[in-house]
């Protein structure tokens, strides 16, 4: 282990990119507020280094962590002196990062068309970007390109508007990767693109909708977080935004919407995975929504879409007070999870964000449902932590899939109760 822990630090250091040899991914089950206590004490040990898959919330919800290699046996030591349980899910990440390498090494070949494109492999933003080209030039009655803004390292920030005509139709919004390392969301967001252009004139729900209602579509709604996944950190979160004073680069994009901004459920430390940035909207990936959102004046649905942890989740995040809606919201999320868990039994969870999974402020669909956006909702994909981020290229279709019956449903609703 030490002699492949050095060879592949030494290439990680020529090739400029992170490596995770020997790093484990701990879930730990917390049994009650003591040990929940604990465990947030490391959170705040810088050095460790950890990466938090799932932040600690409440006693009996795993919490998943990335342990690096150099902390691996103090964590271990720290939870067993502390009595506190946990198993490893992920022995080496590395390992893992490897295979998926490979995975997509095998399936490199470029894409002519939206047919012969891959679906069923993860590609890079050069790709992901091509991809949307060959799109609208073959459906140039149907989809267009826009271009929202620049990215805070000068990318442009493409969204795919689908559309059977009229002018200012009320839409539905709908978005993938805003958490770069989070690939099966930009995968199953390029999907859910082909699939639109695949039916809209024979599936009789998909018809309706677009025969009243636009659809907007950002796959890679962090280009340069998902550029940097790519390129060199494979567990890359934020945006690539860089904080004065701090050595730490990134704002956590699902922080930094003006809604509940700055309270708990976030945090203050540009070295967190979920620092919410100097001030609300500081980041030109989210100012950019904000901005197209504002302007459009006339969406009625906003769909963020995440993973893991097979949860279908709507506001709010930052409070526990009932969102004036959450009858309806509740009602429609338990018909899209069981559409989803029609096709291939996946299990999902359904409720408010904070009910569901943690207290997260300045989230996305906060702000979307102050903005009056009734329908405001965030999926949040396979798996429930088996592998997490690095789900395996052979569940990207799978995903995408039962996750589209599901945005089926919620579209659906929201044609037939325009408001
Ligand atoms: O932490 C996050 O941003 C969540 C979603 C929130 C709405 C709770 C995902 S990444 C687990
Ligand atoms: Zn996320």
């Amino acid at each position: 282990m030490q002699r492949l822990l050095i060879l592949s630090v030494l290439l990680g250091a020529v090739f400029g990119n992170e490596n995770f040899v020997g790093h484990q991914v701990l879930r730990i089950s917390a049994a009650d507020e003591a040990q929940l206590q604990k465990v947030k004490e490391l959170e705040d040990l810088e050095h460790l280094k950890l990466d938090f898959w799932r932040d600690p919330a409440r006693a009996g919800i795993p919490i998943d962590v990335r342990v690096p290699f150099p902390s691996v046996q103090s964590v271990k030591a720290f939870l067993e002196y502390h009595d506190i349980s946990y198993e490893i899910m992920i022995e080496d990440v590395q390992s893992l990062l490897d295979e998926e390498k490979q995975q997509m090494a095998a399936f490199q070949a470029r894409a002519l068309s939206t047919d012969t494109f891959n679906y069923a492999t993860y590609h890079t933003l050069d790709e992901i970007y091509e991809f949307m080209d060959l799109l609208v030039a073959e459906h140039p009655q149907l989809v267009s390109k826009i271009q929202i803004g620049n990215t805070f390292e000068g990318r442009p920030i493409h969204v795919l508007k689908f559309s059977t005509g009229g002018t200012n139709r009320p839409a539905i919004w709908i978005d993938t990767g805003i958490h770069s390392r989070e690939w099966v969301t930009q995968a199953s967001g390029i999907w859910f693109a082909k699939k639109i252009t695949k039916d809209y004139r024979q599936d009789d729900t998909l018809r309706v909708i677009l025969d009243n209602m636009d659809i907007f579509l950002e796959i890679v709604t962090n280009p340069d977080g998902f550029a940097y996944t790519h390129k060199t950190n494979r567990m890359w979160r934020k945006t690539r935004s860089r904080t004065p004073g701090s050595l730490c680069v990134g704002v956590d994009p699902n922080r930094n919407w003006d809604a509940g901004f700055g309270k708990a459920g976030a945090s203050s430390n540009p070295c967190s995975e979920t620092y919410h940035g100097k001030f609300a909207n500081s980041e030109v990936e989210v100012k950019s929504i904000v901005d197209f959102v504002t302007k459009h004046g006339k969406i009625k649905a906003f769909i963020s879409i995440h993973s893991y942890s097979q949860l279908l989740l709507y506001p709010y995040g930052y409070t526990s007070d009932p969102a004036p809606d959450k009858e309806e919201l509740d009602q429609l999320a338990k018909s899209a999870v069981s559409a989803l868990t029609s096709l291939h039994g996946t299990k999902f969870k359904y409720g408010s964000i904070i009910d569901t999974i943690y207290q997260a402020s300045g989230s996305t669909i906060d702000w979307t449902y102050s903005q009056g956006i009734k329908y405001s909702f965030t999926f949040e994909l396979r798996d429930t932590g088996l592998r997490g981020f690095l789900l395996p290229a052979s569940q990207i279709i799978p995903t995408a899939e039962e996750t589209w019956l599901a945005l089926l449903k919620i579209m659906d609703h929201t044609s037939k109760h325009l408001y």
